[in-house]
Formats: structure tokens, sequence, C-alpha cells
């Protein structure tokens, strides 16, 4: 590698773009490479790399550590500094080498999701597939372990958590008068009470939905529940570990008693993960998500559903080719998607259309319109149709992303935002080629992501590590510099002043939310009456919906269930605030090119400006005969502010959900005044309650006060910025410019360790370079190559 460098000599290359906008290559498919297809060669061996340089820092730290303690061990005391950098290195060490990617593959029950992870791992009867009367609604996460087996872990809810679920459940089914036939029926056909009936049946048997919550305490479930909370099932191959998991996540919601005893814990399932062997085409550290695309009546399981969105990196909207276009439901989706984009991790949004092959060909041929040539046979028409729902789709979706993000998002730049696959033609290859089932396209697209990430992840921990041994190699040097201290002081009240401008430019950020803030709220004043009986009128009157109002109370203004479509008041309250602030908060919070109103800018400005300094006094100082120092300082305020970062992340979820928030909080009496509500006409005065609340509210400033939370949030997390910088800095100069003073004892001699990981830092670069190389070598290759014409079987 050393010799490679002097070859190309040491200029950086923007690795990053070169490797990601490539235009998608057909790959042939031989029979000999089948089980490599999906990770080209090229890939894996940057892949290797990386990891080969991970693992080779992670022993130098080791090493490194040892040999600290060891000369500290018998010490009556332990310096601070030395402490700091025990500490430090124990958690650079122990950090977890993979922190998974989350790829949610978020849809509606039937849309295909099961059928597409399916065909994704190549496991053709893998995760059990819905087909008519069966819903399936749990989150499901799949992801590639080291281990043999097949693995399956059904993780249930706890004593508690089943236990509050069962006070609302038998709120829910309460009764206290006599009903009409009219009324029962409705009663019966109502969505809530039908589920919650459901679900006590399945776990207690028969006559259950009749009973109240303490006589449920005491009775019991049909099925032994395992104390541990989690049920275990393993199996040597792919179809016998689906045959042990099928009846926990199939569930036939009619005529279930008949069937076997692992559905009846059904309703106390809160997600299940799954785990394959080592398998080449979802690689260790990445995740597929099922995700329902509705959330649930349970709180445990909803929150669940919130977070598990969120914390996905990627999300892949699941749409049946049949339902794409106008559905309420993908609407639905989409919206949540985005919501995800700005309250959590997820940078990358994309649609996929599934059921690609679905196609009437009288029909289409009927309605077809555009197009000049005569359509010939079903594959023609079915190649022609994915290709106008994909421009169609494409056009849609950015511009209901450029409405919704700030105009640079990610995706925006996206080349590839729709995708029409088609699960059962990757198996079957009747109509389409594997190609063009557009499965390869997916697992390309979560190869990259996860190359991306590797990238990132081992040049941040590289470059770490190396700040680390930098401080430890300087620890052992006894000598000190002429002026230390004057430096150093220069050095702080330099810090100190650009602290001060840093929590300036914040402010100036966060400013740019009030605008859109007083807007918003000034809409959702003049709409909220509208939004309201929006929410409360369904197509069938009240038929059927009286329970489902009262569920809706007993979850502060939240319904969700498996069938109908999510009911939030609180969220569809707020909506026109969201309106107006969605594009500043997201360019706020998000990475990449600075403008106006994004955050990090203005930290990496303070970084530049710290760093720029430093360099200077360190060449005025002569610490080039110390240059360990500056290049420590150096360093080490990257990591600190690369670890804001994170924190900035974690935290924006709080802000934004800030305002849903502050109104489900001020309408809780509101809601729980409307539950209580029974007899005759009980539907009607609920809704009655439930609009008088909101109208004394917004009166009493319900909105203004959710403008002034999220603002105060803004704030706090201004606050904790600055305090965090700070903190960090005062860290910093303290160890910097005690360094020589006695303070520290001799310590141990890492100059071997530090030189090891000077050439470690030094090759992340070639390992860029490597890549870059290898692709374009690649690319060259493929043009020259006369055999790319097509993959085999394309003729029909
Ligand atoms: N024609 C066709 N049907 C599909 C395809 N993928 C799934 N299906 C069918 O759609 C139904 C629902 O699929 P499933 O994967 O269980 O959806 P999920 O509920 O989203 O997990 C099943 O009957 C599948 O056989 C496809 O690519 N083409
Ligand atoms: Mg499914």
């Amino acid at each position: 590698m050393a010799e490679m460098k002097d070859v190309f000599g040491q200029q950086p290359h923007p690795v990053e773009d070169d490797l990601y906008k490539e235009p998608m290559r057909k790959r042939r498919k031989s029979d000999r490479d089948q089980r490599f297809r999906a990770f080209p060669s090229v890939e894996q061996s940057a892949l290797k790399e990386y990891e080969k340089l991970e693992s080779r820092t992670r022993r130098v730290l080791s090493n490194t550590y040892q040999k600290l303690i060891q000369s500290v061990f018998l010490d009556d005391s332990i310096p601070n500094g030395v402490k700091y950098l025990i500490n430090r290195l124990l958690v650079l060490i122990e950090k977890p080498t993979v922190d998974p990617i989350y790829i949610g593959l978020f849809g509606s029950t039937g849309a295909g999701k099961s059928s597409l992870i399916n065909a994704i791992i190549q496991q053709a009867m893998f995760l059990p597939v819905s087909g008519e009367s069966i819903c399936t609604s749990c989150i499901v996460q799949v992801s590639s372990g080291c281990c043999a087996q097949y693995e399956a872990k059904i993780h249930l809810l706890s004593d508690q958590e089943w236990r509050e679920e069962l006070k609302n459940l038998t709120k829910l089914l309460h009764r206290t008068e006599e009903l009409g036939r009219e009324e029962a029926d409705a009663w019966n056909r109502d969505e809530a009470v039908e589920e919650a009936t459901w679900k006590l049946q399945m776990i207690y048997g028969n006559g259950a939905e009749s009973k109240n919550y303490e006589e449920l305490l005491r009775a019991k479930p049909k099925r032994k529940i395992p104390t541990s909370r989690v049920i275990t099932l393993k199996a040597e191959e792919a179809e016998e570990l689906s045959i042990k998991l099928d009846p926990y996540i199939r569930t036939q919601r009619r005529d279930w008693d008949g069937e076997a005893t692992e559905m009846h814990i059904w309703p106390l399932i809160k997600h299940v993960e799954v785990t394959l062997p080592k398998s080449d085409l979802i690689p260790e550290g990445v995740v597929l998500v099922d995700i329902p695309g509705t959330g649930d009546f349970n709180s445990k399981r909803d929150e669940m559903w919130k977070k598990t969105i969120d914390k996905c990196s990627v999300i892949w909207v699941i749409s049946d080719i049949e339902r794409v276009s106008g559905g309420r439901a993908h609407e639905d989706l989409l919206n949540e998607s985005i919501k995800a984009c700005q309250r959590g991790f997820c940078r990358d949004v994309a649609l996929v259309v599934t059921k690609a092959d679905k196609l009437h060909l009288p029909e289409y041929l009927r309605e077809r319109k555009a197009g000049n040539q005569a359509i010939q046979s079903q594959r023609e028409a079915v190649l022609e149709r994915n290709e106008m729902i994909k421009l169609q789709r494409t056009r849609i979706l950015k511009e209901k992303l450029k409405r919704k993000l700030p105009a640079d998002f990610k995706v925006l730049e996206a080349s590839d935002l729709v995708y029409t696959v088609s699960a059962q033609e990757y198996w079957q290859q009747a109509l389409l080629t594997e190609e063009e089932t557009e499965i390869p396209k997916l697992r390309e697209y979560v190869r990259k992501r996860l190359l991306d990430k590797k990238r990132r992840t081992v040049t941040k921990y590289v470059t770490e590590a190396f700040g680390l041994l930098l401080l430890t190699d300087s620890f052992s040097s006894t000598q000190n510099l002429p002026n230390e201290h004057l430096h150093m002081s220069v050095l702080r009240r330099f810090a100190e002043e650009k602290v001060e401008l840093l929590e300036k430019a914040i402010g100036h950020c966060f400013a740019c939310m009030e605008q859109p803030l007083q807007e918003g709220v000034r809409t959702a004043r003049t709409s909220y009456r509208c939004i309201l009986r929006a929410c409360l009128v369904r197509s069938k009157g009240n038929q059927g919906f009286h329970q489902t109002l009262k569920a809706v109370c007993l979850k502060n203004g939240i319904y969700a269930s498996r069938t109908l479509a999510r009911i939030d008041l609180n969220e569809a309250l707020t909506q026109p605030i969201y309106d107006q602030i969605d594009p500043v908060f997201g360019s706020i919070f998000r990475t990449g090119k600075p403008t106006g109103s994004a955050l990090m800018p203005h930290i990496d400005a303070f970084k530049h400006s710290l760093q720029e300094k430093m360099t200077e006094i360190g060449i005025r100082s002569g610490w080039k005969y110390d240059s360990c120092k500056k290049n420590f300082l150096i360093q080490e305020i990257s990591a600190i502010l690369g670890g804001l970062e994170d924190h900035i992340l974690r935290r924006k979820r709080r802000v934004y959900e800030s305002l849903t928030a502050s109104v489900q909080s001020d309408l809780k009496l509101c809601y729980e005044e409307a539950a209580q509500i029974t007899g005759k006409k009980a539907c009607e005065r609920m809704k009655d309650a439930i609009r008088r609340g909101v109208d004394r509210q917004v009166a009493e400033g319900m909105f203004e006060r959710a403008q002034e939370r999220m603002q105060h949030q803004f704030q706090q997390l201004k606050t904790g910025i600055v305090e965090k910088v700070k903190g960090s800095i005062t860290t910093m100069l303290t160890l910097a410019s005690s360094q020589g003073d006695g303070l520290y004892k001799e310590l141990a001699d890492v100059g071997s360790e530090y030189k090891e990981m000077e050439k470690l830092h030094r090759s992340l670069r070639e390992v860029a370079e490597n890549a870059r190389l290898r692709k374009g070598m690649q690319e060259f290759l493929l043009r020259a190559s006369p055999s790319k014409a097509g993959p085999p079987g394309t003729s029909l």
C-alpha cells in the first residue's frame, strides 16, 4: 500500500462522490459466481480493507491500554490526565464494530414486504407471506449473523405492559347500558371492539370479552407464557425455521379456534428478530425491518413502531402497483416517512412499487394513449407501464419532498427514487429477467449504504485512535516548552471568544424558526375546526365508530389499529404548523452544503478556526519540535465536535415532537372527560366534548403554548451544545498545558504503537484510493467487454 501512495500521489480525491454516483451497471449472471453475484469483488476488497484497518487499530489501542495500565497499576493515585487517557482508550476499544444500518420496509399489510425481503435474501419460503384474509402485523427484523443456524427471537410484552393493555382493552369493551338490536349490531361492527374482543379471546378463550379487568388478571391464559418473555426458535434450514415461525407471525382473524396454540400468543408479541447465518446477500451490519403501516393500539407497540421508523437510516415505502396511485394509505405512509427524515436518522427515502408483474393486458391496451409502437406482448406492456410509473412517481415524489425538505436534502439529488420490483418474477422469470425485477438493484442499494457507512465509521475510528495515541506518546515526552503557559492561555482566550460567537450563530440559526412558527400558529388557529371535523367524521357516519372514538380518547388522541388508517388528533391539529416549519427545520439539521440556516456548518467553522489558531501558535512557538501536541489538539477537537453531531441528531426528535406533545398534554383532560361518556348518543356527545375541549384550549392559547415549547426546546438544545463544547475544550486545554509539568509520571513507552498507528492513519487515504482505482478499472473492463449486451434469458 505504501508504494501505491507514491505512485498515485497524495492528493485527496473526492472518493465519496465518485463511488456513489456511478450509473448502475448490469452484471452478467454466470453459474460460477452465483453465490457472490450480489457482492462484486471490488466492493468486497474495499470492505475487507476497511475491516482490516479497524481491527488493527483496535489491536494497537488494546496494546497501548495494556501498557498504560501496567505502568500505573500499583500507584496510589493516578493523575487525572492519565485517567482521561485510560477512559478514552477503553471507550474506543469497546466501541462495537457493527453499528447496523436499519433499512425500513414500510407499507400496509399485503403490499408485498415479506415477499420482497424473501427475494432479497434469496430464500423463497422464509418469511411467511400473507394470502387472503390473513393479516400479519408486527415488526420483523431480519439480519445475518455469524452462527451457523437460523434463529428467531419472539419478544413479548412484559407482564406490566400486558396488564396496561388489558386495562385499556377492558375499558374499551365496558358497556354500562343495555343495547337495542341496532346498537348491538353497530357495536359488533366497531373496528376497535372487534379487535379488542379478538385479542382477549385469543389469550383467554371465548367469553373473555365480557370479563372485567380483575377477572382477567386472575384468568389463566390458554397457552403458557414464558417468564423470560422471549421465545427462541432455532433451525438448521431456512424452511424449517419458517415453518416454526409461521404460526407466530401469521394470524387468521376468523375461525381461529382450531388453530395452533402458538397463535394464542399473538396479542402479546412486541416484535420478532430473525437472524440468518452468514449471508452474502444481506451482509452483516444490515438489518431489514418489515414495518407494518399503521402502528398499534397497544402503547408499547405503538411507541416501538415510531422508534423503529426513526432509527432507520433508509426507508423504503412499499406500495402495491395497483394502489400506488391515489391511495390514501400510500400518502399516509409517505408523510410518515418524511416525518421520520425530520425527526430521526433517516436520510434516504425511496418508493418501492411492488408486484410490477401484474398487468391486465386488454385493459392496459384499451387505456393506453401514449407510445407510438404497437405493443406485442405482456412483457412489453409491463416494461412500458413500469417505466411510465417510474417517471410519473419520481416526479410526484420529488415535488412532495421538495415542499417538505430543504432544497439540498440528499434524497432530492438521488437519481433513483422509485423502483418497480417483482418478487414473484424474481423466482419465476417467466416475464421479466432477474435484472428487470430490480431485486439486484435493491441489493446494490443496500451494499452501497453499507460500504458508505463502513468508510465513514472506520475513518472516524482510526482518526480518533490516532489522536489518542498522539496524546499518549506526548505524555511520555517530558520536554517543557518555553512560554507554554502563555500560549495555552492565548488559546484559551481565543476559544472562549469563538464559543461566544458560536452561541450567537446558533441563536441566529434557530431564529429562522420564528416566522414560520408564527405563520403556522396563525393557520392552525383558523383551520383547526375544519381539521377536527374531518377527523371525527366517518364515511359511514357514527356506525361502528363509537368505541373507536373512545379508544382515541383512552389513548390521548391517538388510535392505531392494524386495519384502519391511523388516527392522531394531536398530529392533525398541529399539521398546519408543521407544514410551515418543515423546510426550515430540515435545513437547520441537515448535513452537507452550508447555507444560512444550517447548524452544522457553524460548528465546523468553529472547529476550523480553532484548529487554525493552534497551527498558528504552534508555528510561532516552535511546536514543530513537539508537533505531537499540536496534532493532538487538532485531532481531539475533531473528535469532540464529531460527538456533538450525534448528540444533536438524538435531540432533534424531542425538539420536533414538542408541538404535538404540547397539544397532547393540553388536551389530556378533554380526552379523559370524553372517554368517560357512555349511554345514549354517546358518540355524538363524545365528539361534542372533544370539540368543546379543543375550542377552550385554543382560546386559552394552546397553539401559542406549543410554539413556546418548541422554542424552549431549541433554547435548551443551544445551551446543551454550548455547555458541551465549553466543557470539552477546558478538559482538552488542561490536559495539553499540564504536560511536562511534573504532573505526569514517566509512562510506558508507546513509541512503537504510535508509529504503527501513524501508519494506519496514513493508509486510510490509500484504502479509499484503492477502492476508487478498482472501481475505475472495473468500469473500464466493463466498457471494453463485448459481453455486456444483456443478461441471458431476455428473449421471450
Ligand atoms: N403478482 C405478484 N404478487 C405478489 C408479489 N409479491 C407479493 N405478492 C403477493 O401479495 C400478497 C401479500 O404479500 P406479502 O409479502 O405477505 O405482503 P406483506 O403483508 O406486505 O408482507 C401475497 O399473496 C403475495 O403472494 C409480486 O411480486 N407479484
Ligand atoms: Mg408480511
